[in-house]
């Protein structure tokens, strides 16, 4: 048995026990209330389900595992001679709980290199779609056509319950190992003729990802690791996770869930938004006749955003309330390794001017830019200029903890997911309201 798979039920299992002796002395302890605002608004701040690798505070950003991203970018082990984690270190983390040794993260690189290889009938599946089909589109089929793979699906009617979380595990590995390969295939298609690089075993997961997608550079790759890792997890009720969750919790396999986190990642309230930031400031350089916005400038192109009845991508959060962490540790890649890059700059100055405009507007809840403010100028800056594509890097990273967060589903037992709703008919019958 895999090594981190034995360290994962002997940490998983004994949780059912704690977790029904918990039920039972406490099951009926009333956890909070929530008022009919939220029920029109996307149930915001109602905590409705557990989710064990991530944990969101809206003043501090992110938590894995109760570390911050500051913190794992110090202690998570890194390639040799290299500054930025290495996103096996932080799956492991959300896998079992723990810090990773540079030894289980080898492993990790190793059991993920052993299972890379995508069957011939994916990259069929793909070449039948038209080259033009959106990056997204594309991603989750491909996800779909890989689930002829899942060992959940196949044996599900000779499993026990209690062993669903071992044939979960075997999927989840299997699809994180091909997805790289999968999101590379794509892109070359698309913007390098079908010109495909074949995979190189003996570089990790993050590095032999940028060498698929074509980018040999030790920057690309530094990159691909800080990205993979910041992008990973965002607790479980944002869209990516919470559907991932709630399609897993009808027991489809690991390849029907995440397609569907895929689906709603693909959103421009959510990952969409990082393809949305680069095509909102190359739209307004466009409009201003080129060269590099000035303050003044960008105001205006804000304030014209927001009188056309358009939200400001990159900016905004439905938890957190501060700048995310994410962007901030984006900010810090860039001053440290980036002498001077135009658009960069640009999007630096864009945080000087868009809090205080959307802070006036009276409404916006969180005026601060989110992880997706960054990316894409870091993508562009290191030559990968074609944004349609970005939102798959992202789905690559969301990978790691939403799926993580499946095989816990499975080993904890949790159950289908089912939330009750009413009608607004009812709801003004019960607040006598004619
Ligand atoms: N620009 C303009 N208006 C904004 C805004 C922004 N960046 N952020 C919020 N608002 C508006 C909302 O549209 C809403 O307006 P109405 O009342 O007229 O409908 C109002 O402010 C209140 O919204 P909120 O409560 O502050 O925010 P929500 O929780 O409803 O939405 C969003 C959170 C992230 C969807 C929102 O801030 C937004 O649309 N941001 C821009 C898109 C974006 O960057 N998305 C990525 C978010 C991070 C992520 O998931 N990445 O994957």
């Amino acid at each position: 048995m895999d090594k981190i798979k034995e360290k994962f039920a002997e940490k998983a299992l004994p949780m059912t026990g704690e977790i029904k002796n918990m039920l039972k002395s406490h099951g009926d302890t009333i956890m909070g209330d929530y008022k009919l605002s939220q029920m029109y608004g996307g149930m915001k701040g109602i905590v409705g389900m557990v989710t064990e690798t991530s944990k969101l505070d809206p003043a501090e950003g992110i938590r894995f595992r109760g570390y911050s991203i500051p913190e794992l970018r110090e202690q998570l082990p890194k390639a040799p001679g290299g500054f930025e984690p290495l996103p096996e270190g932080i799956f492991y983390l959300m896998l079992i709980g723990e810090l990773p040794t540079e030894e289980d993260v080898i492993g990790v690189s190793n059991n993920w290199a052993r299972r890379a290889i995508v069957p011939k009938h994916v990259f069929n599946v793909l070449d039948a779609l038209p080259v033009k089909t959106q990056p997204m589109t594309q991603f989750s089929a491909a996800i779909l056509a890989l689930g002829t793979e899942s060992e959940f699906a196949n044996k599900y009617h000779d499993l026990a319950k209690k062993d669903y979380w071992d044939s979960t595990y075997e999927d989840v590995m299997n699809l994180i190992a091909r997805l790289p390969r999968i999101a590379a295939y794509i892109y070359r298609r698309m913007y390098h003729d079908g010109n495909h690089i074949e995979p190189d075993p003996k570089l990790d997961w993050a590095a032999n990802f940028a060498h698929m997608l074509g980018f040999d550079s030790d920057e690309f790759k530094r990159l691909m690791r800080l990205y993979m890792t910041i992008h990973s997890d965002h607790e479980g009720g944002n869209v990516s996770a919470h559907a991932t969750h709630l399609v897993g919790s009808a027991l489809s396999d690991a390849y029907l869930a995440f397609s569907s986190g895929m689906n709603g990642l693909a959103g421009p309230l959510h990952g969409l938004a990082n393809q949305e930031v680069v095509r909102w400031i190359l739209e307004m350089k466009q409009e201003l006749g080129g060269g590099k916005p000035n303050k003044d400038q960008i105001t205006a192109y804000v304030e014209k955003t927001l009188k056309e009845g358009k939200v400001v991508p990159g900016y905004g959060h439905a938890v957190l309330r501060k700048t995310d962490p994410r962007y901030t540790a984006q900010l810090e890649f860039a001053k440290r390794y980036i002498e001077q890059d135009d658009l960069i700059d640009t999007v630096h100055m864009i945080y000087e001017v868009v809090p205080d405009i959307l802070k006036a507007t009276g409404k916006v809840k969180n005026p601060w830019p989110n992880v997706d403010a960054h990316s894409g100028a870091l993508l562009v800056h290191y030559g990968m200029t074609e944004y349609d594509f970005y939102t798959v890097l992202f789905g690559v990273s969301r990978a790691l903890g939403v799926l993580a967060q499946l095989i816990w589903d499975r080993a904890l037992g949790l159950p289908i997911e089912r939330p009750s709703s009413t009608t607004t008919e009812l709801l003004k019958k019960e607040l006598n309201i004619n």
